[in-house]
């Protein structure tokens, strides 16, 4: 069997059509968010959340736990509850980001941020709404799942979003604004609870639908903490290097809010080989899956090569 973290660096047996991987998985998930909120009354609300839903997006979330699933015995079917679940709990996160009480932000994914186009009172009942849907979708519409896994993952999207993760992550972060002096540790904190929470969720969530065990469990979670942080220190940089026609939101912000980052901290080529370093860490975790890992791994690869 050939070591997971070697595939992407043996050439031949690399060979994996990420861009074509990620396309087919951003339709079906497109397909699957599309039919899971359709249009009803009042009209306002549904349009207002379907704005944000099916506004784009990289998809990635979901992505991570259709892969993970399928890498562990599953199928698309039994994790696609759960993946848009995820979906619109990050949806939501980025609507609740964008207010006028928090990053204040004209755009997100290409458009204008929801509160710009909805006006704040909606914009946060999309959010709410999101959420809620997100726990009643996975709990009514998982198939062929027994109950205690679906309970499992329930669980484990609350954690993750909650005061122990996205929600507390925030808070920090909204602590730490203006201050200069944000050490590396409050840093680390920030993003593993704003950003790596969420996407472990995304990654543990799929093994566990399968019913891996534990020792599993903690591998996928290592991993996802891993490509978590490493996506941050990319989004930190993209925020220096990348357009906003590249980003579909305001580039430069980081440097214009005098926000503590990885680059400011340790400067654009240092966090980029931060970043790798953490990508080669996540796909050693893998190494036990063999061949089946090499979407994960791909993934991994896409998170510091990707431009946007
Ligand atoms: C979760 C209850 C609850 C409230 C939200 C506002 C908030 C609390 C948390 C902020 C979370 C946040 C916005 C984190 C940033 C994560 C991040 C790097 C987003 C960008 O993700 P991409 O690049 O975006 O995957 P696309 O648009 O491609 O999906």
């Amino acid at each position: 069997m050939v070591a997971a973290h070697n595939l992407h660096k043996t050439p031949e047996s690399a060979k994996f059509d990420l861009l074509a991987y990620l396309k087919e998985r951003q339709k079906l998930c497109e397909t699957a968010l599309d039919n899971a909120i359709p249009m009803r009354y009042p009209d306002k609300i549904y349009e207002s959340m379907r704005y944000s839903l099916l506004a784009g997006g990289k998809r990635l979330r979901p992505i991570l736990c259709l892969a993970t699933c399928e890498m562990t015995g599953g199928t698309i079917e039994m994790a696609m509850p759960t993946a848009c679940a995820l979906e619109m709990i990050h949806t939501m996160s980025l609507i609740h980001d964008d207010l006028p009480a928090m990053d204040n932000d004209d755009y997100r994914r290409g458009k204008l941020t929801n509160h710009k186009v909805y006006g704040e009172d909606i914009a946060i009942l999309a959010g709410d709404g999101l959420l809620a849907f997100a726990f009643e979708h996975v709990a009514i519409s998982t198939q062929n799942v027994p109950t205690e896994r679906v309970l499992q993952v329930i669980a484990r999207l609350g954690r993750a979003l909650g005061a122990a993760g996205l929600v507390g992550g925030q808070v920090v972060d909204l602590e730490s604004e203006g201050k200069p002096d944000i050490s590396l540790e409050t840093l680390n904190f920030i993003h593993n609870h704003k950003t790596a929470a969420l996407l472990e969720a995304c990654v543990a969530c799929g093994g566990v639908l399968t019913g891996v065990s534990s020792e599993d469990l903690q591998r996928l979670s290592r991993y996802a903490q891993n490509i978590g942080l490493a996506f941050q220190i990319i989004d930190d940089i993209l925020d220096i290097t990348a357009t906003q026609e590249q980003l579909g939101k305001t580039a430069g912000k980081d440097q214009k809010a005098n926000k503590v980052t990885y680059p400011k901290l340790w400067g654009l080529e240092e966090s980029r080989s931060k970043a790798e370093e953490l990508i080669e860490a996540a796909c050693v975790e893998l190494d036990s899956f063999g061949e089946k890992a090499k979407p994960l791994i791909a993934i991994a690869q896409y998170i510091i090569n990707r431009d946007r």
